[in-house]
């Protein structure tokens, strides 16, 4: 999986990408990150990559040359990419639906905004996609950037070392995680659950079935919706529905 990242703050960049999951996968050679410096692709003396927004108002806008040069240069050098996604507050959702949607690319492009916003013919003219993580003010894509980066490496068969966490992702897939606990047994005088310590591997499993299930309803019900559940996992919907009705 091949990731090319435009910004006009590479080494901000370059340090989130140093450290965990994603910096092993680059040194396994399973991700490979380029990151460009937007700058390097200015024409002028001051090496601008901003101007004042036509119609006048605040603050500063990106120039589209720029942008569509780093592009150009990233197609010459590095091959077609598959999507040219623009990080924007305006772009439809990042989710985990997403992420896997991007995983299954070989070459995704990311453009990072700054500034009030970027000239919109970047979105028409040269992205593919427009693409925000969430309802919440950035300084700018860098951060966004990361986080798409991290969520997709991760995909990446063989980035995540650990099998079984993979394959508990798609246990738990649409709902909220178990509760964990290690050692010490007792702490802050709350004790762990007794049937984490009973060895009783099929009453666990369904302890945290039935758990990540009650927490899913309680917390982010409308997950619930949409999420794919087997005859188990309704059955015991119905028993937790029950449980409140004895204890509401
Ligand atoms: C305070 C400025 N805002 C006026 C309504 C507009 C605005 C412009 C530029 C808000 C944020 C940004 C910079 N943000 C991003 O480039 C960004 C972002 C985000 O802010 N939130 C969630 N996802 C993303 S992806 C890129």
């Amino acid at each position: 999986m091949k990731f090319d990242i435009v910004t006009i703050f590479p080494r901000m960049v370059a340090a989130g990408l140093a450290e965990g999951v994603v910096s092993r996968g680059i040194d396994q050679g399973l991700v490979d990150v380029a990151v460009h410096d937007l700058r390097d692709y200015t024409a002028d003396r001051h090496r601008s990559v901003d101007d004042v927004p036509y119609g006048g108002g605040p603050g500063m806008v990106m120039k589209p040359e720029p942008l569509a040069r780093a592009v150009d240069d990233i197609r010459a050098r590095r091959g077609a990419p598959d999507a040219v996604i623009l990080l924007s507050p305006q772009g439809r959702r990042f989710t985990q639906a997403e992420a896997a949607r991007l995983s299954r690319l070989e070459h995704v492009v990311l453009l990072c905004g700054r500034y009030e916003g970027v000239d919109d013919r970047v979105r028409t003219a040269v992205a593919t996609d427009e693409l925000s993580i969430g309802d919440y003010v950035l300084s700018g894509g860098e951060l966004a950037a990361l986080v798409v980066v991290d969520a997709v490496s991760r995909l990446v068969p063989g980035v995540v070392g650990d099998a079984q966490s993979v394959e508990e992702e798609s246990f738990s897939r649409g709902l909220l995680d178990y509760p964990h606990y290690t050692r010490p047994p007792e702490f802050a005088g709350q004790r762990v659950p007794a049937v984490l310590l009973s060895g009783h591997h099929e009453e666990v499993r369904r302890w945290r079935k039935k758990t990540a299930l009650r927490r899913t309803l309680e917390r982010r019900p409308e997950l619930l919706t949409s999420a794919a559940l087997d005859d188990e996992e309704r059955a015991m919907l119905e028993e937790i529905r029950k449980e409140q009705e004895r204890e509401p």
